[in-house]
Order: structure tokens, then sequence, then C-alpha cells
């Protein structure tokens, strides 16, 4: 089955030909689904590694809805072991942070993708990191979120979902560039969940080819999210691993070219059928 692809460079060196798959390492206590399970960091990132991650997203604050923000040493103290391991292992190293200066010592310790989930809103100093990311080789994900996470879900309303969170895309990119950050190394994320009821979700996942007009790779993280558990019954966030296989699979097919995941085994076993089908082996 052959498959029109958009032309993007490669990002932190990893060709986009095919869905990438970011690695999930939450260096938290209280994250959704498995807050405070990892204590054993370089042992977490090897697995993740071995398993099939290209990408580790390393992250010190939750982002779940109703999350409390954490100081910078605090949040620092927790990702620096995790970053330390991932850098040494080769591995493509992400920050998951709002926070200029957590993402400047990320930088340092060998990250190359920082990750927002603010998309450069959150901390007046984020963009002119951003842009040492870019000049150190690297690469900004821009995510869309209405509000902050400490109220997000409390009524989200939009008009037309789609249309609000692309122009908004458009519109950090655009940013972005003009601050020198070349859109081939910008990345766009609708955050699922973010600000999002179930029927926002699924429109945002329905619709993620639309994105692709941006001109930037897409990334999409719908691993674990409340909207699985919704849409099954499922309560418990660690036993979503099959609607995230299937979120993820979803993705593929509308050229997501980053994937971001707790399950990574079952989530590249999927995706080797998925490829074997496409003629990617
Ligand atoms: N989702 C979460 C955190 N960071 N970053 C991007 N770019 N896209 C996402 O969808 C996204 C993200 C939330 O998931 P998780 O890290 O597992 O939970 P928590 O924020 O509670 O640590």
């Amino acid at each position: 089955m052959t498959r029109i692809l958009p032309d993007r460079a490669p990002i932190c060196g990893l060709s986009l030909d095919r869905p990438r798959i970011m690695g999930i390492l939450n260096a938290t206590p209280d994250s959704f689904s498995d807050g405070g399970t990892v204590t054993d960091m370089a042992a977490r990132v090897r697995q993740l590694v071995e398993e099939g991650a290209e990408i580790i997203d390393i992250g010190g604050e939750s982002t779940r809805p109703g999350a409390e923000t954490v100081p910078v040493e605090a949040e620092w103290s927790r990702v620096a072991p995790a970053i330390e391991a991932a850098a040494a292992t080769g591995v493509v190293v992400s920050i998951d942070t709002r926070k200029a200066e957590v993402a400047r010592r990320a930088l340092a310790a060998g990250a190359r993708l920082f990750n927002d989930v603010s998309a450069l809103t959150y901390d007046p100093e984020s963009i002119a990191v951003a842009r040492d990311y870019a000049e150190a080789g690297g690469a900004v994900c821009l995510m869309h979120a209405l509000g902050d996470p400490k109220t997000m879900q409390q009524d989200p309303q939009y008009e037309d979902v789609l249309r609000e969170v692309y122009a908004y895309l458009e519109d950090r990119v655009k940013t972005a560039a003009e601050a020198g950050i070349p859109p081939e190394q910008i990345i766009v994320d609708p955050g699922i969940g973010f600000g999002k009821r179930l029927e926002h979700n699924l429109a945002l996942m329905g619709g993620l080819g639309t994105f692709h007009d941006i001109g930037c790779p897409i990334l999409m993280g719908a691993s674990r999210k409340r909207f699985i558990g919704t849409l099954t019954g499922e309560e418990v966030a660690a036993n979503r691993v099959h609607g995230s296989v299937a979120a993820a699979i979803i993705g593929a097919n509308l050229n997501v070219q980053i994937l971001r995941v707790h399950d990574v085994k079952a989530t590249v076993q999927a995706l080797s059928v998925w490829a074997a089908v496409h003629g990617l082996s």
C-alpha cells in the first residue's frame, strides 16, 4: 500500500518517513497514570530503549488536570538523573517542561527536544531557549492547551475545535519562526486531553491529518488518557493499553510522525504489523 507522505526534514536526526516512538518517562510523584512508580531512572531508560523508543520524553511536573506547579529546583532535581541516564544511551532526549530554566539546564545535559505543553507561552524566556535548541540541531514541540492544567478541564468550550486548535498552532509556529526558529525544527501537537471534552478529543483525533497543512511534523499524545477511559469504562489508566494502541494506529494511518506513548512494547508490536502492510519493514 503506497502512502503519500508530507515531505518533512528529520527531527533531531530521526527521519520522519515512518512514525517514531516517543517513550514517556515521568519523574513525578503524581502523574495521572504512572506517578511515583519509576524509582530507578537508568533502568527505566534502558527498558524504554530496548522496547523501541527512539525519543524519551522526561517530565518532572505533572500536567494532569488539576495539577499544581512545581518550583524550578524541585522539577530539575526530579528530571536531572533521568536526562543523564537517557543522554548516555544516545537516544533522543526530550524535556517536557514549561519552564525556560529547566529546559536550559536540560539542553546543557544533553536534551535536544524542548516539549512545551504551553507552546512557549508560560515562560517569557522560553522562546529564546527554544532557539538555543534549534541552534544545537534540536527541535521544539508546540502543543495546544486551553487554559492551564489547574483549570483546563473545568468547562472547555469551542465553536469548532479543529479550526481553533489549527489556528492557534499556526499562529504559535509563526511566532516561533519570527523569533528565529526554523519551521523544520518545530513540531505541532493538538494536545489531546488538554482542555478538551470527549467530543473535542475525538474531533481532533479524526482530523489529525489536517494539521499537516501547517507544514511541521505532528506529535500525538493520546496514551492512557481519560477519553480512553470514558469510551471503554476502564478507570485504571495503566490498563488502557489496548485503547492507547488503537489511538496510536489511528495516528499512524493519518501520518502522524511522532507518537508519545507509555506502553512502548505494545505500540511497537502494533506498528510493526501496520508498517508491514505499508511496505515498511
Ligand atoms: N501529554 C502529557 C504530558 N505532556 N506533551 C505533549 N507534547 N503532548 C501530550 O499529549 C502530552 C505532553 C500528559 O501525559 P503524562 O505525561 O503521562 O501525564 P502527566 O502530565 O500527569 O505527567
